[in-house]
């Protein structure tokens, strides 16, 4: 399998299937400008919120000392509104000067604030959009923000609500992990809901603690799992999920993908693409090059 060739992911072109998803370096002007540097086919900048946010407080990020996965709580650092409205149209004309699809992921806490953003996506020069309906780390007050992909009847209210504003830009959902029979039932929303045309599997694994612990302040406990312990999870809901929509939606792999190998792995259950969000903390931009040049030790 020829992981250099490119690709079509909702009707856009990518020059290659590797994605630098959402993570804590996509947030800035600066940011992508680095990334559009490297040799990733598209960029995901955000996660973006209307509202302007700040880094939950502690160090935000543990790797397991042998690398078999990471956590994060972050708490979605970002310059919201204020700042996107001003750059946004700059950031996507970066990324097309350097022959990258820009990705916006957006979180809205309400369906009109996911509207708005939509809105300013589209009116910025985006080419696609990510819904995040799976940020684990989002806490009010000690009170975890609801996680999207867990409540079916939510997303269907959003997606409803959403194509009543007619929607010029392609739209993606990122969910969390999903056990079975929720991801039957998300996926049936999903394939009738005429918004949708892309599914990103998965954010990180939300609550998880480590033995060491992962505290960063009394009322932030949990982190999210990402990295190699995430990728048979994730595997196998791209798979569940190829299986489960209309091949008009397509579905992009996340979840550990370091290597040729894993890119492969995602491709061949029928991923589109794979974002790359944890190996790139380890390894910087430079990961694209590694991947794109290691080859396949299988197919
Ligand atoms: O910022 C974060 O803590 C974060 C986000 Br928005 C997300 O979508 N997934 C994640 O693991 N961390």
């Amino acid at each position: 399998m020829d992981i250099g060739s490119s690709v079509k992911l909702s009707g856009i072109s990518l020059s290659n299937p590797l994605i630098s998803g959402a993570y804590i370096n996509s947030k800035t002007l600066e940011d992508i400008e680095i990334l559009s540097k490297s040799s990733c086919g598209a960029i995901v900048v955000g996660s973006i919120s209307l509202k302007p946010r700040s880094q939950n407080t502690g160090h935000g990020y543990w790797r397991h000392k042998e690398r078999f996965y990471s956590l994060n709580s972050y708490g979605m650092p970002n310059g919201g509104m204020p700042y996107f409205k001003q750059k946004l149209p700059t950031i996507a004309k970066v990324a097309h000067a350097n022959h990258k699809v820009l990705i916006a992921n957006l979180v809205g806490f309400t369906p009109e604030e996911f509207i708005e953003l939509i809105k300013l996506a589209q009116d910025s020069g985006v080419d696609l959009v990510e819904l995040n309906l799976s940020c684990p780390n989002v806490w009010d007050d000690g009170k975890q923000k609801v996680i999207l992909s867990y409540y079916p009847d939510l997303i269907n209210e959003l997606l409803k609500k959403i194509l009543l504003t007619k929607p010029r830009i392609g739209i993606g959902l990122k969910l969390s992990p999903l056990p079975p029979n929720l991801l039957v039932e998300v996926s049936k929303i999903i394939a009738k809901s005429k918004t949708v045309k892309f599914v990103t599997a998965t954010n990180s694994y939300p609550n998880a603690l480590t033995s060491t612990g992962t505290k960063v302040e009394d009322e932030v406990i949990f982190a999210g799992l990402t990295g190699r312990a995430l990728k048979p999870i994730s595997l196998g809901m791209v798979k569940q999920l190829r299986a489960l929509l209309p091949s008009s939606i397509d579905v992009v792999g996340c979840g550990g993908v370091s290597t040729a190998n894993d890119v492969t792995d995602y491709l061949s259950v029928g991923a589109t693409a794979v974002q790359i969000a944890t190996a790139l903390i380890e390894e910087g931009p430079s990961i694209f090059d590694k991947i794109l040049f290691q080859g396949t030790t299988r197919f």
